[in-house]
């Protein structure tokens, strides 16, 4: 077994949330002062999402505040990218600091956002990172031949999209924009892909989860796939996992607000190379999912690309 579910799921929902929302789902994970830290996506009754964190102390038991981390109100010169809410935010450690990659949502479609906190307090707004449309961007976690790098998802239409990679001098103006990788018609990643994780460095080169999407008749099925990158030349596939490490199963995963769903935005790698995979299922909670590095290496190695 590559990936094990917590016989925990789902570890939050909805229920757990102190105030009224819809749904809370799609976190951003972090440990951070020697606590687990999720960044989740909390939808509110009147359908606009915005951030809340959750704390831990065992990666497992979490506890959410009682007020809101981030909203579309606290964006201020931004308010127009992001009116219809704020969603699916990664977490990516950089600098000794936090940046945070979100998407807004308005009517200028979704553009990616960038964030920068040192405490999980005070957060500073960058401002957008991508023209519309654009989502699932994640942050290399250290520079590499002298540059920033991000991986996100210009779409073609709602139902189509590829992984593209691109670099930066500062974090805020980007280019040489290089395509990642494709859909893979006609398997289980063959309509649309996107980064799930941010990347985390391993000796065999930069890994993470990515998640596909097949349609089949009127629905879309997502999942989560392996993808490994080269250390030095990240736009360089080294490994991609031809099956799933996680498809929706159990009922949590399959029934929801979007049915057969399962998101991953946030993984959390302890220092014995166990990684805590936290994901929703069905866009109505947060799930947990352990493996190890040595794992998902094992599935890009054996798998190919
Ligand atoms: C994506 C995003 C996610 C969502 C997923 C599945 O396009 O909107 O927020 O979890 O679809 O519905």
């Amino acid at each position: 077994m590559i990936v094990e579910r917590s016989e925990r799921n789902p570890i939050l929902t909805t229920k757990d949330v102190p105030f009224k929302a819809n749904s809370l789902f799609n976190a951003g994970a972090i440990k951070f002062n020697n606590q687990y830290l999720l960044i989740c996506r909390v939808e509110m009754p009147n359908g606009i999402s915005a951030l809340v964190k959750a704390w831990s102390k065992d990666g497992i038991q979490f506890k959410v505040e009682d007020k809101f981390f981030l909203t579309a109100e606290d964006h201020h010169q931004f308010y127009e990218y992001v009116q219809w809410g704020i969603e699916d935010v990664r977490i990516n450690p950089l600098n000794g600091e936090y940046y945070l990659t979100y998407t807004g949502y308005s009517p200028n479609e979704p553009v990616v956002l960038l964030a920068r906190t040192t405490d999980f307090e005070k957060v500073e707004i960058l401002g957008t990172i991508s023209e519309p449309v654009n989502k699932d961007a994640v942050l290399f976690p250290e520079k590499i031949n002298g540059y920033y790098w991000k991986i996100d998802r210009p779409a073609i239409s709602p139902t189509q999209g590829n992984m593209w990679i691109n670099q930066s001098p500062d974090l805020l103006h980007w280019g040489n924009y290089r395509r990642l990788i494709s859909t893979r018609k006609p398997w289980w990643d063959s309509d649309k892909i996107g980064a799930s994780t941010p990347p985390i460095k391993t000796e065999k080169g930069w890994l993470m989860l990515y998640h596909g999407v097949r349609i089949i008749g009127t629905s879309m099925i997502y999942r989560q796939g392996v993808l490994l990158l080269d250390l030095n030349e990240p736009y360089k596939v080294l490994g991609r996992s031809k099956e799933p490490v996680l498809s929706p199963e159990e009922t949590y995963e399959r029934v929801g607000d979007v049915p057969n769903v399962i998101f991953s935005t946030g993984w959390i790698l302890e220092d014995d190379g166990q990684i805590k995979i936290y994901y929703s299922g069905a866009d109505s909670n947060i799930c947990l999912a352990t493996t190890s590095v040595e794992k998902l290496l094992s599935m890009c190695e054996e798998e190919g690309c």
